[in-house]
């Protein structure tokens, strides 16, 4: 375990130690938390957030894409990030919020109202891939601005790997989410009808379901956050002021819309 520890796992030595002493406890209530990342996914994004809400202390194990893999297939899981470990592996963003709610130490339900997880879902299937889509469209051209969010809070060997094959990974990036000029008119699209759908369920008020934020609120936050880049995003991201005018314009459309104000008001109460 201690193999896969990277610069990022500030807390792994002092969280292993307490593995040791502490492992025992029926629950897991104690037991150490890892979260295997992709730092700048805004699924993982997500766990994060749920995680840091819940008042649940974990480390981050965060990389950059592609190396990714080796660590999340070290402990089981298939090949996407959020990857949680715990007492259990747990491979999915929805999973580990449901592990989240049911945890005997965490501070939030995020399920309290019974309609949250299906518009998690909702999200997690629409809003999560369109988004990303769309960001990776606008950003790919602007090789300064992706690496700043590769290389996150500190250059790692991963993130300047990725820099040095710039070329070949921005192509590999295409190919797999099919950033095409028709594949990313398609996720406008779709983008568009869920921020109005959004936008006239909430209809003015704080949350989507209920009184108090709940999975539904969280996972739109996070998942939409790629677009509107608020501020308090749980991993560096480009500066609005400093991008290029066509990308800024679209930023400031999504913010300026009603689901996109939500968001940012939601990283502004809750993150
Ligand atoms: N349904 C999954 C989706 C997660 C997902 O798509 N993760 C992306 C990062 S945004 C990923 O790991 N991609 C890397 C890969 O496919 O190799 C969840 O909610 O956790």
């Amino acid at each position: 375990m201690l193999a896969i520890c990277t610069s990022f796992d500030i807390k792994c030595s002092k969280a292993l130690d307490h593995i040791t002493s502490d492992s025992t406890n029926e629950a897991g209530a104690n037991m150490h938390i890892k979260l295997i990342t992709i730092g700048v996914s805004h699924y993982c994004e997500k766990a994060r957030w749920a995680l840091d809400l819940a008042g649940l202390d974990f480390t981050e194990d965060a990389h950059a894409p592609i190396f990714h893999i080796p660590y999340v297939k070290s402990v089981g899981a298939g090949r996407t990030v959020p990857v949680l470990v715990a007492e259990r592996v747990i491979g999915d963003s929805t999973e580990i919020l449901k592990w989240i709610g049911a945890h005997p130490a965490s501070t939030w339900d995020p399920y309290e109202h019974e309609a949250a997880l299906e518009w998690e879902e909702k999200f997690d299937q629409i809003v999560g891939p369109h988004a990303r889509r769309l960001a990776y469209g606008w950003m790919l051209p602007h090789k300064d601005l992706v690496m700043t969010m590769m290389h996150g809070k500190a250059k790692t060997w991963e993130s300047r790997s990725l820099q040095v094959s710039y070329p070949l990974a921005a192509a590999g990036l295409r190919k797999s989410l099919n950033i095409t000029p028709d594949g990313v008119a398609r996720s406008k699209a779709k983008l568009d009808a869920i921020f109005a759908e959004v936008a006239e369920v909430l209809d003015g008020r704080d949350y989507i379901v209920g009184e108090k934020l709940s999975a539904a609120d969280l996972t739109f936050a996070a998942l939409a956050a790629p677009l509107v880049l608020p501020k308090g995003y749980g991993w560096t991201m480009p500066v609005v002021e400093d991008l290029p005018d066509e990308i800024r314009e679209e930023v400031e459309a999504y913010r300026n819309h009603p689901a996109g104000q939500f968001v940012m008001k939601t990283y502004d109460a809750h993150r």
